[in-house]
């Protein structure tokens, strides 16, 4: 896995990142002419990782490609080896030497296959990646980005010698929440005996300098299994905060292997309608951000990351919603050293779910696997601290249970975070009794309405809600305003500002609403809909002007518009009352 810091001592690693054979098979041929063993001589070269409608001529090509890469392992031993992909986009079939090894569904979470007893020498790998959505997929068709296909994020082959650390997940609470240098913890570490024999061996922990107990551990021939940790107390821990973001090393090793991740400790809460991260109220003031970019695709280059974080915090951001999928690992690794909050979600992107999608149990059971594998990998990272279960699915009577379901799973598995939907009809919506925090999608001012003529909607709308929410008994739940804003078109000006698709237009229903939630004391936060263009589809029924959706308050190249100085000097201002 790709990292902003170095996950291994003792175990041999590979990239696979750089130049693959690429085929397209848009007739879908390749699998019965058995191209993961006879790959066709007339392949072109495509960059690892990337996305394939980022080439020229091959922008709406939504379907099945194929990738080869040759590689040499080192060493003179059988080894087994642990294939490692951070994102492939969407389905995925993985051939080692011409033989069917493992598949994926699901393109914006990792996925890691373990195949024994691999020799030394020369290996082949050869991927066939299947881009469509379908009735069957999450996302469905109908969405509101573009559905780039590709190797889009890392590849890695690591050698895997007697027992190995697959992964290890930092479980932390606080007996007295009002002191938090005192956590109590222990370690679940997921082990794998990758050898043929029954292996026991010691494991050795350390936080930081700080040595964790750990019994001696034994595994069978190929056993995995995870082992948690007796608890014990720690003292002299400095918390995670957005102010002070204070990291620690976790590495976990055996006598023959070892991983190294990265945690913090925080506490997030809400108490009395408010928000508290390390027991101190705090106001959400963020963005939306797509992990996208035309030139790119989702394969977004990690120097972009760093100068879309650089513009972020220049907004007086400290959280941003990954909207609408798990993002990058190492995305997650700077927002943890940067000290920015975090809202992770699959991409259950409601405007494109029929009731009879929703009903399907596959659909339900992918969501729980896309689910489960968010927390399990992103489970160590502090700066996420909500999970989304889906965004603006429409109010069916089956979504309810879809939320128990998923609320019950991220409860269980997603350590100490909140658990959120994004509503667009919160007064009649039943799943806001699984939310820690109600979130609402609104869009007064562009959706409906006059041009202009949305000043008096908003208000109307919000104290309903206020009344709908102290009706239901919610009065405790903090609101949060998770998507608002307008489109603008970079470039065009109107001297009227209530001219829609102007900047101006723009900036006025966005400093209109910042203004309006940030004094309500009902609401704890809000995130601009959204940070940057991002390219779609012309079909979209929403009018989506050159492809794009133009609500970014930057361009798709990161030019700002005169909205994204209007949220600055609010999001500043606002900041500089919070301190007070
Ligand atoms: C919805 C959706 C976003 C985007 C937005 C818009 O709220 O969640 O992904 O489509 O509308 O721009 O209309």
């Amino acid at each position: 896995m790709k990292r902003t810091f170095n996950t291994h001592r003792k175990r041999q690693t590979l990239t696979l990142d750089g130049e693959w054979k690429f085929v397209m098979d848009p007739q879908n041929v390749g699998e019965g002419e058995k191209w993961y063993i006879d790959f066709p001589q007339d392949a072109k070269s495509i960059t690892v990782p990337g996305c394939w409608n980022t080439e020229l001529g091959k922008l709406n090509y939504m379907g099945v490609c194929w990738y080869k890469r040759d590689f040499f392992l080192c060493g003179d031993d059988l080894r087994d080896l642990l294939l490692s992909f951070e994102s492939v986009m969407t389905r995925a079939k993985v051939y080692l030497d011409g033989a069917l090894v493992g598949s994926h569904d699901g393109g914006f979470s990792p996925f890691d296959i373990i195949v024994s007893d691999i020799s030394a020498g020369d290996h082949t790998i050869v991927l066939r990646v299947d881009s469509k959505q379908d009735e069957k997929s999450i996302p469905q068709t109908r969405v509101d980005w573009f559905n780039y296909g590709g190797i889009a994020r890392s590849v890695s082959a690591e050698s895997l010698r007697g027992l190995c650390v697959i992964s290890s997940h930092l479980i932390y609470s606080f007996p007295n929440p009002s002191d938090l240098t005192l956590p109590e913890v222990s370690l679940e570490v997921e082990l794998y005996n990758a050898s043929s024999k029954s292996i026991s061996d010691t494991l050795d922990i350390r936080l930081g300098d700080i040595k964790l107990n750990c019994d001696t551990i034994q595994l069978d021939a190929r056993q995995r299994k995870i082992v948690r940790t007796p608890s014990q107390t720690l003292s002299g821990i400095k918390p995670w905060s957005c102010e002070s973001p204070t990291l620690y090393t976790l590495q976990v090793s055996t006598s023959s292997d070892d991983l190294i991740d990265r945690v913090g400790f925080r506490l997030i809460e809400v108490k009395e309608g408010k928000l508290l991260l390390n027991g101190k109220t705090i106001e959400l003031r963020g963005v939306n951000r797509h992990e996208e970019h035309p030139d790119w695709g989702f394969a977004f280059p990690q120097g972009l990351m760093r100068r879309d974080l650089d513009l972020i915090e220049e907004l007086g951001c400290n959280t941003i919603r990954g909207s609408h999928y798990p993002q990058s690992k190492i995305f997650l690794d700077m927002l943890d050293e940067r000290g920015i909050l975090f809202w992770s979600e699959i991409p259950i992107w409601g405007g494109g779910f029929s009731e009879k999608a929703l009903q399907d149990e596959d659909i339900v059971e992918l969501g729980l696997t896309m689910h489960k594998e968010m927390c399990y990998y992103y489970y160590n990272h502090p700066s996420i601290i909500i999970w989304g279960m889906h965004n603006e699915v429409y109010q069916y009577p089956c979504v309810y249970e879809i939320s128990r379901k998923y609320h019950e799973l991220l409860r269980a598995n997603g350590g100490n975070r909140l658990i959120t939907h994004a509503s667009m009809f919160p007064n009649d919506d039943p799943s806001l009794e699984f939310d820690d925090i109600i979130c609402i999608n609104h869009y007064k001012g562009w959706y409906g309405g006059g041009n202009g003529g949305y000043l008096n909607d908003w208000k109307n709308m919000i104290d309903e809600f206020r009344a709908c929410r102290e009706k239901r008994g919610m009065a405790d739940k903090p609101v949060i305003f998770s998507e608002f804003g307008a489109a603008a078109l970079a470039g065009f000006h109107s001297h009227f500002d209530s001219v829609k698709w102007s900047e101006e237009y723009q900036a006025q229903l966005l400093k209109y609403c910042l203004t309006l939630f940030h004094d309500d004391p009902m609401i704890q936060g809000f995130y601009v809909w959204q940070f940057a263009n991002i390219r779609t589809y012309a079909e979209m029924d929403l009018n989506r002007v050159r492809c794009f959706n133009n609500k970014g308050i930057v361009d798709e190249y990161r030019n700002p518009k005169s909205a994204f100085f209007a949220v600055r000097e609010l999001y500043h201002k606002f900041k500089s009352e919070e301190q007070k």
